[in-house]
């Protein structure tokens, strides 16, 4: 697994290419303390062991979660078996021919489409009927999403990293997910990339409560497989423990990667480009990373379709379920 060389396609890629630090000001911010234990004291040289099988994930959970500690981001391998892959690909074609005429982005049925513009801004006309970047709450739906929230092999996953040990006794913090979304990835360079960006500064409130009480992690799963020709997606890797970045960037995201690429060329680039990685993903691997992580994803330039589902579980105290 290589460094992408060159991000000359994605301009927040070029504006990120020095391995400055955040400003001081804001390192060690609203990190949670049930996930703060990685530090740059005990960092390592790059581990290549960073995906695991399924079962390696459960028999040796604590290398497991020593990489993840460390980097922000582990892969395991296999987590959606065939079959769910297949409900979940289904799905999701249904979904995006519900869709084919859309021109913008708007709820339906419960689903939020956002439709790809030639910016990447969701308030922006599509660039062809039916063009969609991001497919929000399709387990409202019920179906294959709904199963793929509520799978126990994901989420016991997801609690040995958030929480440690087996986290199965019954006073300890339960996962809920609080967003679940597909990013449908057109190929031919339709879609416009994702910028650098820590998911847990676009949690509602709620949610950002109950993160930064008992912490939480995120789970991107492949439904395409995902590469670094296909616009796949990529992390910043080790940024998590580095602090939350300034609210302007932010208030600056808005699905086009201009808009956060100008605000970083003003000042000194926000995260640390030293540790990205984009990891090969077949159908049903997947990514957990946490909410404090940068990463995002460049063009599909490729002649292959990209699509992924994110999940984000937040820990959730016992008591109040
Ligand atoms: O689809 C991608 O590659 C990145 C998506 C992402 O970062 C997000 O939806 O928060």
């Amino acid at each position: 697994m290589a460094h992408r060389a060159s991000a000359s396609a994605w301009r927040i890629a070029e504006a990120c290419a020095s391995p400055r630090r955040y400003p001081v000001a804001h390192r060690g911010a609203r990190v949670p303390a049930r996930c703060r234990s990685a530090s740059r004291a005990t960092a390592q040289p790059q581990h290549s062991g960073f995906a695991f099988s399924f079962r390696d994930a459960n028999a040796d959970a604590a290398s497991l979660r020593a990489h993840y500690e460390r980097e922000g981001w582990v892969v395991v391998r296999g987590v959606a078996d065939a079959a769910l892959i297949d409900a979940l690909q289904a799905a999701t074609d249904a979904l995006q021919k519900e869709a084919e005429t859309f021109t913008r982005s708007r709820r339906h049925r419960g689903v939020f489409f956002e439709t790809q513009s030639a910016s990447g801004r969701k308030s922006e006309e599509a660039v062809r009927p039916g063009a969609l970047r991001k497919i929000g709450a399709p387990s409202k739906r019920g179906g294959a999403f709904a199963a793929l929230v509520r799978s126990e092999r994901i989420q016991r996953i997801a609690r040995r990293l958030c929480f440690g040990g087996t986290s199965d006794s019954r006073d300890s913090p339960k996962l809920r997910c609080a967003v679940d979304q597909v990013n449908t990835k057109a190929p031919d360079s339709e879609g416009s990339g994702f910028a650098w960006h820590q998911d847990a500064s676009f949690l509602k409130p709620l949610a950002r409560a109950e993160f930064d009480e008992h912490g939480g992690v995120n789970v991107v799963v492949a439904l395409d497989r995902s590469d670094d020709a296909n616009g796949g997606f990529e992390v910043l890797g080790r940024t998590h423990v580095e602090g939350e970045a300034p609210k302007t960037l932010r208030d600056a995201y808005d699905g086009a990667t201009e808009s956060v690429a100008k605000l970083q060329s003003e000042s000194s680039p926000i995260f640390d480009e030293s540790y990205r990685r984009c990891p090969t993903l077949a159908p049903g691997d997947a990514v957990f990373f946490h909410p404090m992580l940068a990463h995002g994803s460049g063009r599909n330039a490729s002649t292959r379709r990209r699509r992924i589902a994110t999940l984000w579980y937040v820990g959730h105290a016992c008591s109040s379920t």
